[in-house]
């Protein structure tokens, strides 16, 4: 999952390279012989093979397109307990991967940022909402520790706000199975 956008990314790029050169070629040798003749403007008539290239390729496009808005949507991971502790880690490429984690209210939660992206928009994280700041150090897992108390959403983000995640607080599973099972009891 985590390499989709740079895939993506790179099949856009190589896409529009690819269709750059299969239109420029042809373009560029009519050119030439435009300005050997001299005899000015001259419709040169592309061959079918880029025009079905062009098509084929500008689909691509918006399939890829498509692709993308797909897969950029929220990935949503729960946090697994562990000795009392909530843990997950999330990889700081390009963005956060999870960016949406669901954690229990009530229990300490460690986030193990582990930040592969050299670029310095993503060198520091912060949770308004615990008044923490943190800065990540690439090819590095940095650990924040915090205890969510009261259910909600909470955000955070890089120190500029471009990419941002959600840690979603639901209510302790215990408390939250024996409701289902006061609203099964009802309902049934
Ligand atoms: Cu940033």
């Amino acid at each position: 999952m985590l390499c989709y956008r740079k895939l993506a990314l790179s099949g856009l790029t190589s896409l529009g390279l690819l269709l750059a050169v299969a239109t420029g070629s042809p373009a560029q040798m009519a050119h030439e012989a435009m300005s050997e003749s001299g005899s000015g403007f001259r419709r040169i008539e592309q061959p079918l093979w880029v025009k079905a290239l062009v098509t084929t390729g500008g689909l691509g496009l918006i399939g890829l397109e498509l692709w993308w808005f797909v897969f950029s949507q929220p990935k949503s991971s729960q946090a697994k307990a562990q000795d009392g502790i909530q843990e997950i880690t999330i990889a700081v490429d390009g963005g956060y991967d999870p960016n949406q984690i669901v954690v229990q209210a009530g229990l300490p939660v460690r986030l193990n940022f582990y930040r592969t992206d050299p670029s310095n928009c993503l060198e520091e994280v912060r949770l308004p909402d615990f008044r923490i700041a943190k800065a990540l150090p690439v090819n590095q897992t940095t650990e924040i520790e915090f205890t969510p108390d009261e259910p909600g959403q909470y955000e955070f983000a890089c120190g500029m706000n471009m990419f941002r995640g959600t840690i979603k607080v639901v209510a302790n599973s215990s408390e939250s199975k024996t409701a289902n099972l006061a609203t099964t009891a009802k309902s049934t």
